[in-house]
């Protein structure tokens, strides 16, 4: 099959997947990231299946297991319940999204996803993001999962060791990183810490997003877009495209030889509501 071929597979975004264990941050750096409060963030469990963001007009679909779709309201997934729906895909209009998509996983602890769930998702995504807390950094379920995840993936990938505001004093956040990085360093393409809560608080001011590692999080994501060959569909999880699109679809900055702009978490003002803790699920 030659690249000219209609059948051939076409250019996609590349798909970037939030991963950790429950209560890691995955939500709350969706929402750090999409510059908008979405994804739902609370102290428990969320149980939600994937939420699959990518750029259209704002709409939420619930993808069943049979792949089957219905729509979903943008802003209420309660009803949603994992074990019977493969995602949620949202339209939204964010500027990373023309980047990549984002898809905010569950815990990979969750029981209720079918035991072969990673095994079948993690070959369709092109990088991942995996958000560990400071002060559980790390821990044996978070290796033996990323273990079975294909070695390709580890080398594109990023330790974001989430919470760091929590530590006591700088000698506890250099020791913890210091382990964080003998223990995975080779597993992945680099280790960063991060307050995603402090960075969600100061989003628009570059001296906080520099001191709580969000700054970092957008220059590694930034080189890391630009570096992925141009990845192909994969037609079995892709999410149904947008059926009205308002304006055309821009151009993909993360094929090779483009510059994904570094500002993609600014918010526009009044683009943001602050993040909510315990916003129903
Ligand atoms: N202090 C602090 N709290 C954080 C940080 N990141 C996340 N949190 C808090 O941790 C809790 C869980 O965050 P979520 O973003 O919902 O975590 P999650 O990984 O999406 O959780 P599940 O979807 O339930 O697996 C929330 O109360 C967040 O406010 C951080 O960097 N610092
Ligand atoms: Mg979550």
């Amino acid at each position: 099959m030659t690249p000219e071929s209609p059948t051939a597979p076409k250019p996609r975004n590349p798909r970037v997947a939030l991963m950790g264990e429950f209560s890691a941050g995955k939500s709350t750096l969706a929402n750090l990231l999409l510059g908008q409060d979405r994804s739902p963030v609370q102290v428990t469990a969320t149980q939600l299946p994937p939420v699959w963001y990518r750029q259209g007009p704002p709409e939420a679909q619930r993808i069943d297991i049979d792949g089957r779709s219905e729509p979903l309201p943008i802003d209420d997934w309660s009803q949603v319940r994992p074990d019977d729906t493969r995602m949620i895909s949202v339209g939204l209009g964010a500027d990373i999204l023309h980047a990549c998509d984002l898809i905010d996983m569950p815990g990979t602890a969750d029981p209720n996803m079918a035991p072969d769930f990673w095994s079948r998702f993690l070959p369709e995504v092109d990088l991942a993001i995996w958000c560990t807390p400071a002060n559980q950094a790390w821990r044996q379920s978070e290796a033996a999962l990323w273990e079975q995840v294909p070695p390709l993936l580890w080398t594109k990938s990023l330790l974001l060791v989430t919470r760091i505001d929590q530590m006591q004093t700088e000698r506890d956040r250099a020791r913890v990183m210091a382990r964080v990085r003998a223990e995975a360093g080779a597993l992945f393409r680099d280790v960063l810490p991060i307050s995603l809560t402090g960075a969600l608080a100061g989003r628009d001011d570059d001296e906080v997003l520099g001191a709580t590692g969000a700054a970092a999080l957008v220059e590694f994501l930034c080189h890391a877009l630009e570096g992925l060959d141009s990845p192909r569909t994969a037609p079995l999880a892709t999410p149904p495209r947008p059926k009205a699109t308002a304006a055309p679809a821009p151009a993909n900055p993360a094929r090779p030889g483009r510059v994904v702009p570094r500002r993609i978490i600014r918010t526009k003002s009044g683009d943001h509501r602050a993040a909510s803790e315990n916003r129903p699920a």
